[in-house]
């Protein structure tokens, strides 16, 4: 069994790692390059987003083909060689299966649109419910309506991404199989690990007008959905022990994740939830300007760490992806305490029970993108939403205020390596923009200096590792009431551990309601010798601390 409890997985989206050959994307062969870089880090799988044939609508969540590499990302042979150097240095590599829809140019699709009854049948075509009007008054999350008209065919195709991903239809045993299909072939060449794309969406409820909000409750978490992931656990990475699974679950519930995640529902290993990073949205609307509710997210962290925990399901930990804007910027500060926020944060999440999950240029603390000009953004969701924002009435400068802290591409600006052009990322145009401050931010930099972000999730990993009580420990909230501090409790085997975190920019007194006579500290963000642990401490801006004893 592969123990995901003590792994760690560094997640790359390949378009913006490494650049290999000029062309100003990165590609597989500038993934397999970096292999020592990663390794350095000390984490067990990467997890690489989708480079499979795609238009690149969505950045490759678009995919016209499962079983073929992009060119642009480079050939099968390299990915081959990619599983192999990394299975040398003791890596497994982990892929992304988009399966809640495929892009309009798949061949299923295509086949479809020219009239074909079986592929028709692999998504979701229905009748207009009046002249001119979709058959349900759904949105897609990318904006504007989640059904296409196709005028040829008098009907309307259902997307709830872009209008150039088209849902398949899961009811259709025939799709299942399809995709099963395709997970084996991965598995053949080695993979060890999968993540499922948005899979909560699979099982859609019926199509009728949502009245309350915008159709989410009528395919999240659907009627079939724990059964569709047991038949494609059951007739795929099932029958390999070492596999670990992540799905990506939206705007779910802590009851069905109890069984996604359940350490026997034959579902999948873990689950990504949201709920934590939506403490800076209003509900669930994402395209306005909330400071972040501290109390709000700790609840929420909490809940999830201890509900779970009863439930003997199992949690991804995570601030970061290709789909969220950069932590430092969103809940530490880029200012003065830029390395003690970033390593605070990474403190936060690397003691709490579950599998932690690096993002790409988190572990040297890259900010938002800082950009200014609809020019410099490349996804379709900020596109979409630049329009629209202007279209209800805002000015063009708030428009670009809000895309500023929310847009998905603040996290997709290119890996920062060195100080060079480009911050080593290509010697080509750069696809989208490199952050300007890689001349300060860089990893180059940081895996020189013994201080650095690096440097510190480094410790963090080797600790899960060294530390049975990190990954298996039970977790306990402390002080939950506490306005600017973020503590736990983790137990296991008589070993205890209490991280606290100091949130915020100032200094804070705090009392640890359980005590830390005899606790030593394995870990802080402040350099500074062997430290006496009293009960009550004063706790520096930004101030993390891990702290341990045995019995
Ligand atoms: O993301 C799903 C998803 O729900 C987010 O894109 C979210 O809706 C968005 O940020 C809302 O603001 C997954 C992938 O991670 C993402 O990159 C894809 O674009 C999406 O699915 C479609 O495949």
């Amino acid at each position: 069994m592969a123990d995901f409890k003590k792994s760690v997985v560094y997640q790359i989206y390949p378009k913006s790692f490494y650049d290999s050959n000029h062309d100003g994307l990165g590609d597989l062969p500038g993934v397999r390059e970096k292999l020592d870089y990663i390794k350095e880090l000390g984490v067990d799988y990467i997890w690489v987003t989708p480079f499979f044939v795609s238009p690149q609508r969505d950045n490759g969540y678009d995919v016209e083909d499962y079983y073929h590499i992009d060119p642009r990302y480079g050939t099968m042979e390299d990915f081959e060689r990619l599983v192999h150097e990394a299975d040398k240095r003791g890596i497994r590599v982990m892929l992304d299966m988009v399966f809640n829809h495929t892009s309009s140019r798949h061949e299923w699709f295509r086949k479809a649109l020219a009239g074909d009854e079986k592929y028709k049948k692999y998504y979701f075509f229905r009748k207009g419910k009046a002249q001119g009007k979709a058959p349900t008054n759904w949105e897609s999350k990318f904006g504007g309506s989640a059904w296409e008209y196709v005028p040829e065919m008098d009907e309307y195709y259902l997307h709830l991404f872009d209008v150039s991903q088209p849902d398949l239809n899961w009811d259709n045993e025939e799709v299942r199989e399809e995709l099963r299909k395709v997970i084996r072939f991965w598995m053949e060449k080695g993979v060890k690990g999968f993540r499922f794309d948005v899979v909560n969406l699979i099982s859609k409820r019926g199509f009728e007008d949502d009245e309350e909000g915008d159709g989410r409750g009528f395919y999240t978490d659907g009627p079939n959905i724990h059964k569709y992931l047991k038949e494609l656990n059951a007739g795929s990475f099932g029958k390999d022990a070492e596999i670990v699974t992540v799905g990506e679950m939206s705007s779910t519930s802590l009851e069905n994740c109890f069984r996604y995640a359940g350490e026997d529902s034959g579902e999948l290993s873990m689950v990504f939830s949201f709920h934590h990073l939506k403490v800076d949205f209003m509900g669930n609307e994402k395209w306005v300007l909330v400071p972040a509710d501290f109390m709000k997210l700790k609840k929420i962290l909490f809940d999830w760490q201890e509900k779970m925990e009863e439930h003997n399901a199992w949690n991804a930990v995570f601030w970061c992806n290709h789909d969220q804007p950069r932590v430092v910027s969103r809940f530490g500060s880029e200012g003065k305490y830029w390395k003690e926020s970033a390593k605070m944060l990474a403190t936060v999440i690397h003691g709490m029970r579950g599998t932690p999950y690096i993002y790409q240029g988190e572990e040297i603390g890259m900010t938002n993108a800082g950009f200014h000009d609809i020019a410099q953004y490349r996804d379709v969701e900020s596109l979409n939403h630049f329009r629209i924002l202007q279209e209800k009435g805002l000015t063009e400068a708030d428009a670009y205020r809000i895309l500023q802290v929310h847009s998905r591409d603040n996290g997709r600006t290119p890996m920062q390596w060195n100080t060079d052009q480009n911050g080593g990322f290509t010697d080509g145009v750069p696809w989208m923009e490199v952050n300007g401050n890689y001349k300060d931010i860089n990893a180059a930099q940081q895996l020189r200096d013994d201080d650095s972000i690096f440097h510190y999730y480094r410790k963090l990993i080797c600790l899960r590792k060294e530390y049975d009580v990190i990954a298996y420990g039970s977790f306990q909230a402390l002080d939950g009431k506490n306005p600017s501090v973020l503590a736990y409790r983790r137990e296991y085997e008589g070993r205890k551990l209490v991280v606290v975190c100091n949130f915020y920019g100032k200094e804070v007194d705090w009392e640890c309601p359980t005590g830390l006579s005899g606790y030593r500290c394995l870990l802080g963000n402040y350099q500074d010798g062997e430290r006496e642990m009293e009960d009550k401490i004063r706790l520096r801006p930004y101030e993390a601390m891990i702290l341990y004893k045995e019995g």
